[in-house]
């Protein structure tokens, strides 16, 4: 038999009982679990599932969020100084008098906007809803290893969530210091610079007992026969996503907590000797460092863009297998990249700060590393492409945002590397050009995933499908509006307009050929925002009136969708665990009925090669 050798159990198996005990599934024997309260069943649940909607739903809300504010900067930048037609003067005398978007506030919004959609949207939707939810279902585990656990890292994140918003309410507003909370200028910034702070140590915290969990359960709760190299790639890639996210933010937690001390307790972590504030030397010890920061904020950021964007290719892999009714070209390929791609996140950090006057010898180390880890991506991103390469492909609605996805995240990553370069970078670093390219790894790369991976599994949480039609005028409204907002900035960057300028460039000379792009790309992302109704509309009509599907609905190979009913069992995932026999991706093997085999299905005479 060809996998039989492979079919002896890991070593799994006797924690998984442990788990299963905890966990029991439905078991005629013993009757239904009983049904836990309101509270236990919707809010406090311990449920991954139910969780993973939380986490969901929180994220969608956020991402939401981060997007309105977003659209009232757009405005600003398209018309500078002129007053906000309607609402405008919704937002308080401070902010926008008659209607005027006043600096302080553009910078409110622009910090806000980046924390919210990293830390409180793609994140959290990427790995605590899609990591959540289908992880122990694919790897065939009752839940998750913690399931307590996983409960507070899901209310932590909310904590931070509220901070973050109530830091708007506080005097003089929200963090004005960008996402990244440089100092000196964070360090003496008003009081939402304080709440930030505040806000991303719950957010740090959350994200690590999220990732204890994710490796526990992965290493531990694996069913029968499903070996590592038996991993749906989406396993894998919330596996590397998991330990990236484990190692990287203990230094930026401790670097907040130094940042609160120099702004609370008079510290000078990072404050040098001498700094003059409006004219007067501030009266601080000094001594301190910013450049130590912008190395903890680094040490953490660059492994978080990979947080972004693993995630997001393992729902790629899973939708293109799916839909190509092939195998994935080059499973190992994929594995090893990912893997090799999460070490060497750990030393680029330092091509973010190539203008610091790091020094030959440094800069060339990081350039060299920045060249090194394209090489993964681009194994990545071939293989996908590769992939694709005779199939017979579906062009559902997920395919679609799937399909979408390769070359967006393609231009992302290759603008990436003249910023790996420190010739090149010198001229880009902190203009549009930047911003074009980050927006194109994580809006129609990341985002366009994640709507992807929601059409794909909205059956298996429901039980019902989207809207195909609705779907697909979606998709294409997202991704060409998309392209009309970030492609631009590419122009606009490369003409030397600076990022973080309020009015957009105005009053520069060096942007006067491109700043006519300003109006095009704000009313690109106002059309993006009504791109988005029929996806809303969509949303909340298939959860009522979705065309109901069978439990394996994509006719896929993974056990998510062929050991388990849609949705799931409530607590416990399977009517019975499954034990694993084959690879991920066995579709079209020849000999077949069918063009799948699930990965639970036990292998019979005609399987034999
Ligand atoms: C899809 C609609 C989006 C639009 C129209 C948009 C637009 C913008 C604009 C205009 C800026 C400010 C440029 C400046 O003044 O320097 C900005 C900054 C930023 N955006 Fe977005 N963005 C979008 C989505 C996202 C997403 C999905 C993410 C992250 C996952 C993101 C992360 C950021 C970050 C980190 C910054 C930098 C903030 C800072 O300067 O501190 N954006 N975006
Ligand atoms: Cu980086």
């Amino acid at each position: 038999m060809a996998n039989g050798a492979k079919d002896k159990n890991t070593h799994a198996a006797p924690e998984l009982d442990e788990a299963q005990a905890a966990h029991p599934t439905h078991d005629p024997g013993h009757g239904p679990p009983p049904e836990p309260g309101f509270w236990r069943k919707y809010v406090f649940s311990t449920d991954h599932k139910v969780i993973g909607i939380q986490y969901g739903i929180t994220a969608l809300l956020f991402l939401l969020i981060g997007f309105c504010l977003v659209m009232l900067m757009r405005w600003q930048l398209a018309y500078p100084g002129e007053a906000l037609p309607l609402i405008g003067k919704l937002f308080g005398e401070a902010n926008m008098p008659d209607g005027v978007m006043q600096p302080e506030f553009y910078n409110q919004l622009g910090a806000m906007h980046g924390t919210i959609m990293v830390f409180l949207g793609i994140v959290p939707l990427a790995v605590g809803a899609f990591g959540n939810y289908v992880v122990p279902l694919q790897i065939g585990a009752p839940d998750m290893a913690f399931p307590k656990l996983n409960m507070a890292s899901y209310w932590v994140y909310f904590l931070g969530g509220v901070v973050m918003l109530a830091s708007f309410f506080v005097p003089a507003g929200a963090a004005k210091a960008g996402w990244t909370s440089y100092p000196p200028l964070a360090d003496i910034e008003t009081m939402g610079q304080t709440m930030w702070l505040i806000g991303m140590l719950f957010l740090i915290t959350s994200s690590l007992l999220g990732a204890v969990n994710f490796l526990t359960t992965i290493i531990q709760l694996r069913a029968p026969g499903m070996t590592f190299m038996r991993m749906p790639f989406f396993v894998w890639a919330q596996f590397v996503t998991a330990f990236l996210l484990l190692l990287a933010f203990p230094p930026l937690e401790a670097a907040a907590i130094f940042q609160l001390m120099d702004r609370l307790a008079g510290t000078s972590f990072f404050l040098p000797s001498g700094l003059v504030v409006s004219g007067e030397v501030l009266d601080v010890a000094g001594g301190g460092s910013p450049l130590l920061w912008q190395h903890l904020f680094w040490f953490l950021a660059h492994p978080e863009v990979y947080v972004l964007i693993l995630p997001a290719m393992g729902i790629v892999a899973e939708i293109i297998a799916n839909n190509t009714r092939k195998p994935l070209w080059g499973y190992k390929a994929l594995v090893y990249s990912v893997i090799f791609l999460g070490f060497m996140s750990f030393i680029v950090w330092a091509h973010h700060m190539f203008i610091t006057g790091m020094g030959t010898t440094i800069s060339a180390f990081f350039q060299v590393t920045t060249m090194i880890i394209s090489i993964p991506s681009v194994v990545i991103l071939s293989a996908l492409f590769i992939s694709l390469w005779g199939g017979s492909i579906r062009f559902t609605t997920p395919m679609l945002f799937a399909l979408g996805f390769l070359p967006m995240f393609g231009i992302g990553g290759l603008t990436g590397l003249p910023l790996g370069l420190a010739p090149t970078d010198i001229h880009l670093h902190d203009t549009y050009y930047v911003i074009g390219h980050f927006h194109y790894v994580v809006a129609p790369g990341t985002i366009i995933a994640l709507f992807a991976g929601i059409y794909y599994w909205f059956p298996k949480i429901t039980g019902r499908k989207m809207n195909d039609r609705l779907g697909k005028i979606h998709f294409w409204g997202t991704i060409l509006f998309m392209n009309g907002i970030f492609f631009p900035m590419f122009i606009q960057g490369m003409a030397g307009v600076s990022r973080r300028l309020y009015d957009g460039g105005q009053v520069y000379q060096i942007a006067e050929p491109v700043i006519h792009y300003n109006e095009f790309m704000s009313i690109c992302a106002w059309l993006l925002a009504l791109a988005q109704i029929p996806f809303i509309i969509n949303f909340f009509m298939s959860l009522k009136k979705g065309e109901k599907v069978e439990a394996n609905v994509w006719k896929a190979t993974t056990l998510e969708w062929s050991a388990a009913p849609s949705p799931p069992v409530a607590h416990g995932n399977f009517p019975k665990l499954p034990t694993v026999h084959r690879g991920p991706y066995e579709y079209s093997v020849p000999g077949h009925d069918r063009d799948y085999l699930p990965q639970d299905e036990a292998p019979t005479v005609a399987v034999e090669r």
